[in-house]
């Protein structure tokens, strides 16, 4: 979820293979952009707009949005359970 200018919840772990989605419930645009060009990037949400995105690689993805850069989170991706 993205509500008031941040990332609910701003980390998590999961599984390879796990669809993650980025709902903006703000009235202003936001994204969900990769800090690793080329990973991951939601383009502009608008209110209700969201986005998915599909991890297949291991590893800590950190993100944050392009609109407002103080707004990071991250997604630790692990091989298994
Ligand atoms: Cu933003």
């Amino acid at each position: 979820m993205i509500q008031n200018f941040s990332f609910k919840p701003a980390h998590i772990t999961i599984k390879r293979g796990t669809r993650v989605r980025w709902i903006n419930r703000d009235s202003t645009a936001h994204t969900a952009t990769a800090n690793k060009k080329s990973s991951f990037d939601s383009g502009r949400l608008g209110k209700g707009q969201s986005y998915t995105h599909t991890f297949k690689s291991a590893g800590k993805k950190p993100y944050h949005c392009k609109i407002h850069p103080f707004m990071r989170g991250s997604v630790v991706v692990k091989r298994w359970r």
